[in-house]
């Protein structure tokens, strides 16, 4: 019997309006939060978590980062945004900035990672057509399945997920879908004369922490060479850090021809995003071609500034290389211990553990429940994968006592 409205609680309020008056587009836990300070949230109940989502890797400075909000609330109070129809004193110091961050000629700032996988469609097409010679309206865009790459309509055409694509239709024309982490296929895919770009995450965050074979990046980015094709690199959710270096190109040496970037390069204070990329690629774009109202915007610029320059002074992806391995040893404990933990896959702190659903039908998702109660904030997908992805300024301590956490959850679980 729902609680009365007298009687219910600010959380059981709070779930009862978002139903009334929200699109239901999402399937929370039943958890409502109101503080966040670095690797914690506390709910309206006043109960304490560890994040063990990070916002989908968006909060890797930790909530609320003293530096990053005060690099907001200074700007805020002088301009928070111009528009791109005149210069203002920060975008140019920010690009700068950035670009000299991951060593490109030039940046183009937008706000979403859709935005700026959008761009960097964009960009492939374009460059396809003044720079390779394909012919109009013919370039071809090569993707992997299971991909992610955000939620609007090109990008959606270019995803294997029924949930994702399904009821969207018509589709953008121009997509080649190819298995993930198989070179062939790949080859295979780039004999066609008119492949503009491969588009790829260099591990894949929502089909479940899909981690490629050592080499794999570095084969495909030789193809793509090999062919006169740009090998694009979705970083929105594996770069800033999150998975031990600071892009997980970095791992095998691969610098993308075009680099797509979004969530922590703000320290999730803010939609920032960026697409990076040398003058060959970047300069088919001319005035009044591409934009955004709010891309590049003085306050989005400050606070991305602060946020990249607090992964290098805290050694956010020395952090998550170090106690990344420590968490993958410690849920590798719970692997034998325990049948329906399937396995743990990861690198840096980017980690899914596979649960499999137990004969009454109890599935990851219970298990999240289990672990709330006790504690700790992590979302189930595709029914048996949890994803554990804490912020990186997480202490060994702090992990190790998460690690409790999700022992004591598994034990009750079984
Ligand atoms: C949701 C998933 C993660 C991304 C990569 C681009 C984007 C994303 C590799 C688009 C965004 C978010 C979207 C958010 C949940 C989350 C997510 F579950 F949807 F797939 F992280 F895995 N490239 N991922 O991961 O960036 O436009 O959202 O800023 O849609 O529920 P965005």
């Amino acid at each position: 019997m729902p609680a009365t409205k007298a009687q219910e609680s600010r959380s059981q309020k709070a779930i009862r309006i978002e139903d009334k008056y929200g699109a239901h587009n999402y399937h929370p836990l039943p958890v409502v939060l109101e503080k966040g300070e670095g690797v914690f949230l506390w709910d309206v109940e006043g109960k304490r978590y560890y994040d063990f989502l990070s916002a989908y890797s968006a909060v890797n400075q930790g909530h609320c980062h003293p530096r990053i909000i005060a690099a907001l609330t200074e700007q805020a109070q002088k301009l928070t945004l111009t528009s791109r129809a005149f210069h203002n004193d920060v975008l140019g110091e920010y690009e700068e900035y950035i670009a000299n961050y991951f060593g490109y000629d030039k940046v183009l700032p937008m706000n979403t990672g859709a935005e700026a996988v959008e761009t960097a469609l964009k960009l492939a097409r374009k460059w396809g057509y003044d720079k390779k010679g394909i012919p109009a309206n013919e370039a071809r865009i090569i993707v992997c399945r299971h991909n992610f790459h955000g939620r609007t309509i090109a990008i959606i055409s270019a995803s294997t997920d029924p949930d994702s694509r399904g009821g969207f239709g018509p589709f953008t024309p121009g997509i080649d879908i190819i298995p993930y982490d198989n070179i062939p296929a790949l080859q295979r895919a780039l004999e066609h004369p008119h492949v503009a770009a491969f588009m790829v995450e260099p591990i894949q965050g929502e089909a479940g922490v899909m981690v490629p074979h050592e080499g794999y990046l570095k084969q495909a980015y030789e193809a793509c060479k090999a062919r006169n094709v740009l090998f694009m690199a979705d970083e929105v959710q594996t770069g800033i850090a999150r998975t031990g270096k600071m892009l997980a190109c970095d791992h095998e040496g691969v610098r993308p021809d075009v680099l797509i970037l979004g969530k922590a390069i703000s320290g999730g204070v803010l939609p920032v995003s960026a697409v990076l990329a040398d003058d060959e690629v970047m300069m088919v774009i001319k005035p009044g071609q591409h934009g955004s109202t709010f891309g590049g915007n003085p306050l989005a610029s400050r606070v991305a500034m602060a946020a990249l320059e607090v992964v290098k002074d805290e050694k956010l992806a020395e952090n998550a290389q170090r106690l990344g391995e420590i968490f993958r040893a410690e849920m590798n404990k719970l692997v034998k211990e325990f049948s329906f933990v399937k396995l743990v896959r990861g690198k840096g702190l980017l980690n899914a553990v596979i649960i499999e659903p137990r004969a009454d039908g109890k599935t990851a998702w219970e298990l999240c429940l289990l672990l709330a109660e006790n504690g700790l904030l992590a979302k189930p997908r595709h029914g048996d994968i949890i994803r554990f992805a804490p912020p990186l300024t997480i202490t060994e301590e702090q992990l190790m006592a998460c690690c409790t956490i999700i022992r004591k959850s598994v034990e009750a679980f079984a």
